[in-house]
């Protein structure tokens, strides 16, 4: 019976490696092998280092460490280290070419599958291995990487993204209060022992919050033109003017009116902060995020890269949290007023370069996940981070206040 169950565990994590991978290919499926050699950006990696890097922190993992075996392709490692290799300098690595890429990256996961079949994951105290953890890592980190992928495949003229079933063009959109309320008290934030999670989301607490307002919806693009106009503020990436006094998005080369029934998206942290100062509001704390999004689903959401884009603000009511907010998670990474710290207890696991090396007062949190984000990575417990005035992210924000504003 429990060689049973094991095997099926392995047979499930061997398709959804499988199904991560199909993603990856589909991605750059549309792309010549001058455009995965592009440099975009130096805020962005080339397309093919992404591809490489993913196999490579695969092989580092999951054939060398779990498999105890030498790496295909000796030294190749330390050029698809991203500590290493800041994203300025990877357009100039000796890199693996178009070519080279996917005999590699077949090569590793026929090594992978190998040392799968021979593993013991659940009678075992190695928590590398206990309950699947290295395996529930890797997956996360294609998926990952298949939003820095995004990312730079929105700078490319003409991309035909792949089609995909479920899109959320046709969600209807909910009517509500601007804000609603989040009771003081103790809210539990962080994520359980038990099952997959980043060591930054670890150990689980609790926190005392007062009580606080916090937007139904995130912001729209319609709020941000008002915000704009007031202000003067810069229109947010991708975005030009049409000519007649209106503004298009630009994003993948197409132009298309921007609808200001969306969510504003490709916003720095400063542009949020001016925003809800502007509003008379401010950014809700992490904590408060995470308590505010209590509930939330991530099944009814618009999450995984449907529909290539963002749902009008108010879709997807009936995944609301229980306080109401709808789109906590989806549609846009959502920008809070804190800085990327380690919970009281922090250790890192399991190797510091994911989270510890970046604690500080350089980054800030963004919570919630986008379109653009696979739905296995994210729940409401999920920490990103990134530089504050990092626009090329899908991030926008919602306001919070102490008060009903
Ligand atoms: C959690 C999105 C900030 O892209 O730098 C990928 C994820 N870490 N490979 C990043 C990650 C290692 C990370 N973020
Ligand atoms: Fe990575």
């Amino acid at each position: 019976m429990a060689g049973q169950r094991i095997q099926t565990r392995k047979d499930a994590i061997a398709e959804r490696l499988g199904e991560a991978r199909e993603r990856t290919l589909a991605l750059v499926e549309p792309l010549s092998e001058e455009d995965l050699n592009r440099v975009y950006s130096p805020l962005l990696s080339p397309l093919i280092w992404d591809l490489g890097h993913i196999a490579n922190f695969e092989e580092l993992w999951l054939v060398q460490t779990v498999g105890e075996r030498e790496p295909l392709r000796g030294d190749l490692g330390r050029f698809y280290d991203a500590i290493e290799n800041p994203r300025r300098t990877r357009g100039e690595l000796p890199i693996l070419s178009a070519a080279e890429v996917r005999p590699y990256m077949d090569g590793v996961r026929e090594r992978t599958l190998e040392v799968l079949a021979e593993v013991e994951l659940d009678e075992t105290e190695d928590p590398l291995l206990r309950e699947g953890f290295v395996y529930e890592m890797l997956l996360a980190h294609e998926h990952q990487h298949n939003e820095t992928m995004l990312q730079l495949l929105q700078m490319v003229d003409r991309y035909e993204a792949p089609e995909e079933d479920g899109g959320p063009a046709g969600e209807t959109v909910s009517a509500g209060p601007e804000m609603v309320p989040v009771a003081a008290g103790e809210h539990l934030i962080g994520a359980p022992e038990e099952g997959f999670a980043y060591d930054n989301e670890r150990p689980a607490h609790t926190a005392e919050l007062e009580s606080f307002w916090i937007d139904r919806t995130p912001v729209t693009n319609g709020a941000y033109l008002e915000f704009m106009a007031d202000t003067g503020a810069q229109p947010p990436l991708y975005w030009e003017r049409d000519g007649e006094g209106g503004w298009l998005r630009t994003a993948m080369g197409r132009r298309e009116p921007v609808d200001p029934a969306h969510p504003v998206i490709h916003v720095s942290w400063h542009e949020a902060d001016a925003f809800a100062r502007w509003a008379g509001k401010r950014l809700p704390s992490e904590r408060e995020w995470e308590a505010a999004a209590e509930g939330a689903s991530g099944e009814r959401a618009n999450l995984d890269q449907l529909g290539f884009g963002t749902a009008a603000a108010g879709a997807y009511a009936d995944g609301a949290a229980d306080s109401g907010a709808v789109q906590m998670l989806g549609d846009v990474w959502e920008w809070t007023a804190s800085d990327f710290e380690p919970y009281q207890g922090f250790r890192a696991f399991p190797y510091p370069e994911y989270s510890q090396e970046f604690f500080g007062p350089d980054h800030k949190v963004l919570r919630g996940g986008a379109w653009a984000t696979r739905r296995a990575v994210i729940r409401t417990s999920f920490r990103n981070w990134d530089l504050p005035v990092r626009r090329q992210i899908f991030a926008g924000f919602r306001c919070a206040s102490d008060d009903a504003g």
